[in-house]
C-alpha cells in the first residue's frame, strides 16, 4: 500500500513540470528557468494597472515569464536610489519567455499595457 502511494506521488512533482499554475487571461511568474519553480500567479490583470509584487515578497526573483492574457506585458525593476520604475522588458501576448541574465531576477513589478 505504501509503495503505491509512492509511485503515484513521484511523477507529480510540481518542480519537474514546466510552465504550470498558468491558465486563461493570468500573468504568471517563474523563479527558474522555462517556466519551472512557479512564484505567484495574477489573474484578471486590470489595464494598465501597475502591480508591485515586490512588495508581496516576491521581488527580484523572477526568472521566466508566462503571459497568457490578450495583450502585451510590461516588467519593470525597482530602482531604489531615484524612487523609480524602470522597465526591463515588453512579453508579447501569449508569450512564455525565459528572461535574458541582464534582466533576471531583478522584476518588482509587472502592468498589462492596453
Ligand atoms: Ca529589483
Amino acid at each position: 500500500m505504501i509503495a503505491l502511494i509512492d509511485i503515484s506521488v513521484t511523477p507529480a512533482s510540481a518542480t519537474t513540470e514546466n510552465w504550470e499554475w498558468c491558465q486563461g487571461n493570468e500573468i504568471c511568474l517563474y523563479d527558474g528557468a522555462n517556466g519551472t519553480n512557479h512564484l505567484v500567479t495574477y489573474a484578471d490583470p486590470t489595464c494598465n494597472h501597475l502591480i508591485n509584487f515586490g512588495l508581496s515578497g516576491y521581488g527580484d526573483r523572477t526568472t521566466s515569464v508566462w503571459n497568457t492574457t490578450g495583450h502585451p506585458l510590461r516588467l519593470y525593476n525597482w530602482l531604489a536610489n531615484i524612487k523609480e520604475f524602470s522597465l526591463i522588458q515588453g512579453i508579447g501576448a501569449g508569450v512564455q519567455m525565459t528572461l535574458n541574465p541582464t534582466v533576471d531576477n531583478i522584476a518588482d513589478a509587472v502592468e498589462m499595457a492596453c
